[in-house]
């Protein structure tokens, strides 16, 4: 039964793919043990990561984006993430219908994963999303999330290349310096930039970078482009896809990519540990005990550390 789904999914069956994929976004252990399975065939897509402020363009960006690498001869995956933000709930409608003119092309494989009400990591489900692409063998892995919490940063933290998509007028180029963006992404898009101001925001950016390239030990090291698309028109896009693969070339050509190849799987290991630590804590708790201590809590008999210590004993013990 494994073995059947792991060779259709590693001969490119969307339905097999899909089936994993459900699974996994719905936690089910029997798809992570699937997933494991599948590893040793991963690590020959590139994954671009595609995040920024919500209603920015991504989506239409990335949907540009495909065609673009498709010209190239490129297959490829696309994971959408679906922020919990009430802001942009309608995301994987949009999304699905948004990218609809790849939906007939075998080369194109398109997944939106639901974050409401996940319990696991997000990054860990991305990730999972992100390694059944690469074992159908897809060259190029994209995928969007909104930058807006920590959550989503670590997901760009998967990427090989990181663009940061934002908009003339939007003025969330000071939040960037706050959010540490700056420094994580490698290649930055100002979309919309048929609207005024984009030009602005281009030189406020690398000024911006320039500054801080004074105050730290940066100098010399390779500064991410600013480029300008209008996705809705396809303007730029080309371009985009060139500078992705440009920056590809520069990790092969300094050394680099195994060092983000060490730095993606870390962070995998640490989410695989903590949610493997939780589930150990779920099972292992004893549930009388936990009971007794959140009554001595309320009755101000003892504070939290003292009651986790508790707990922990109990399951070290055991
Ligand atoms: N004027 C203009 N509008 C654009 C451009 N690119 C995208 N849009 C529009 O911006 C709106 C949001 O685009 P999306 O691609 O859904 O943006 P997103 O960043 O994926 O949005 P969320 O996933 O909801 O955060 C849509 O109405 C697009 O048509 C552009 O280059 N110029
Ligand atoms: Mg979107």
């Amino acid at each position: 039964m494994t073995a059947d789904a792991v060779n259709r999914i590693l001969a490119g069956d969307v339905r097999a793919a899909a089936r994993l994929m459900r699974g996994i976004e719905e936690g089910n252990s029997a798809s992570f043990d699937l997933l494991e399975s599948l590893y040793s065939h991963t690590g020959n897509a590139y994954i671009v990561g595609i995040t920024g402020a919500p209603g920015g363009g991504k989506s239409t960006l990335v949907d540009t984006l495909i065609g673009a690498f498709r010209k190239r001869d490129m297959t490829v995956g696309v994971v959408a993430i679906d922020p919990t933000s009430p802001l942009t709930g309608g995301a994987i409608l949009g999304d699905r219908v948004r990218m609809q003119q790849h939906c007939t092309d075998p080369g194109v494989f398109i997944r939106s994963v639901a974050t409401r009400g996940w319990l696991g990591g997000l990054a860990r489900a991305a990730a999972g999303m992100i390694h059944v692409m690469d074992a159908m063998g897809k060259d190029v892995v994209l995928v969007e999330t909104v930058g807006i919490g920590q959550q989503e940063v670590d997901v760009t933290r998967l990427a090989h290349t990181s663009l940061y998509v934002l908009t003339p007028g939007s003025g969330d180029s000071i939040q960037m310096m706050k959010a540490g963006i700056l420094e994580m992404a490698d290649i930055f898009v100002v979309n919309k930039a048929d609207q005024e101001g984009a030009y602005g925001v281009k030189m406020e950016l690398e000024a911006m970078m320039a500054m801080q390239g004074e105050h730290s030990d940066l100098a010399g090291q390779r500064k991410p482009p600013v480029l300008l698309t209008e996705a809705v028109h396809g303007k730029g896009v080309g371009d985009l896809c060139q500078e992705i693969l440009k920056h590809r070339e520069f990790l092969i050509s300094h050394g680099q990519m195994a060092s983000r190849e060490q730095a993606r799987v870390r962070l995998e290991l640490s989410e695989a540990v903590e949610s493997a630590l939780k589930e150990l804590i779920d099972a292992g708790t004893d549930r009388a005990l936990y009971e007794k201590l959140v009554d001595d809590m309320v009755q101000r008999r003892i504070g939290p550390q003292t009651a986790a210590s508790h707990v922990i004993e109990k399951l070290t013990r055991s």
